[in-house]
């Protein structure tokens, strides 16, 4: 081969690469897509697309994914998809889900513990609690799981048969959201030490500060490192009031 067609020859490669070469983007747009389009053929190809060609996977699964399903909340809003549409749309994200979870890299975050969690009784909204049990799992917690629709006193139970150091509960109803305050006083009777944080669509900072909660977090990312923060003000608190104590 001369020079001439040894130059033709790396262009053509470089041409077919460049075709079957997907960018970061081009996923993210797919797997989004592919959620409020309630297709689970496309989130599975694009998933594993992603998982081949190397790309992150938990930038695949919040940015593209999860970023489908705020899409799907406005179309059910305005009335555009019902509980059916919903539904469909979930099970594409979970599709994808189960392909891009194993790719996540464990993070190390410093503190390691055990935590409890769940979506709480009446609720059957779990896609929110299952990525922070992702982040938890992925920081190197021990996590409890205790699934959606949870009994409150199952909470209590839990936290108590594994010495668990943080609780935390997600509700994403106004109605459930009241379920949360209820666990909270039933932990907190039998062990003060216990470290509670809320999420959820409906929760906010100050919901969480009036139900008796130690910590909230509006998003998964943020999840395990106000999970620590918790911890350490509460071992502080301890620690003072045991100092008060003594003196
Ligand atoms: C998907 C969905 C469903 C799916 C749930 C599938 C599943 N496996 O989860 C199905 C179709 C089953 C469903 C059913 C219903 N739904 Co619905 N649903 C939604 C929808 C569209 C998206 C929720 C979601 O998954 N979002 C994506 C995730 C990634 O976001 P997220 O859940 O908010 O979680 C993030 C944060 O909140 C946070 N987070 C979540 N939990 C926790 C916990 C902790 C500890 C922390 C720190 C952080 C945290 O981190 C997460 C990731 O960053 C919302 C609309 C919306 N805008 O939220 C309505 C919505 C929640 N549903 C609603 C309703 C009314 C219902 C039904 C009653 C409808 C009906 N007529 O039957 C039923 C309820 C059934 C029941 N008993 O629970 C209402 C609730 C209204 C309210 N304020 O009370 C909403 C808000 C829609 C609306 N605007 O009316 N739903």
């Amino acid at each position: 081969m001369n020079m001439a067609e040894n130059q033709a020859q790396q262009w053509a490669d470089y041409n077919r690469k460049e075709k079957t070469m997907t960018t970061k983007e081009e996923l993210l747009q797919l797997l989004k897509d592919g959620v409020i389009n309630y297709n689970e053929e496309q989130v599975k190809e694009a998933a594993t697309k992603a998982v081949e060609l190397g790309y992150p996977a938990l930038e695949m699964i919040m940015d593209g994914l999860a970023a489908g399903m705020e899409v799907v909340g406005e179309l059910y809003e305005k009335n555009e998809y019902f509980v059916p549409e919903v539904l469909m749309c979930a099970d594409a994200l979970y599709a994808g889900l189960d392909i891009l979870r194993p790719h996540v890299p464990k993070q190390e975050s410093g503190v390691v513990a055990q935590v409890v969690i769940g979506t709480v009784q009446g609720d059957v909204h779990d896609i929110g609690k299952n990525l922070v049990k992702m982040m938890f799992d992925v920081a190197g917690w021990q996590v409890h799981d205790l699934g959606r629709d949870v009994p409150l006193e199952k909470f209590v139970e839990e936290q108590l048969r594994t010495d668990a150091e943080v609780v935390a509960m997600s509700a994403m109803m106004t109605t459930t959201m009241l379920g949360m305050k209820k666990v909270i006083k039933m932990i907190k009777e039998k062990n003060p030490n216990v470290a509670i944080m809320l999420g959820g669509a409906p929760v906010t900072k100050d919901v969480a500060k009036l139900f008796g909660a130690d910590g909230y977090a509006e998003s998964a990312g943020n999840a395990v490192q106000e999970a620590i923060k918790m911890i350490g003000r509460l071992r502080e608190y301890q620690k003072t009031g045991a100092e008060a104590l003594s003196q």
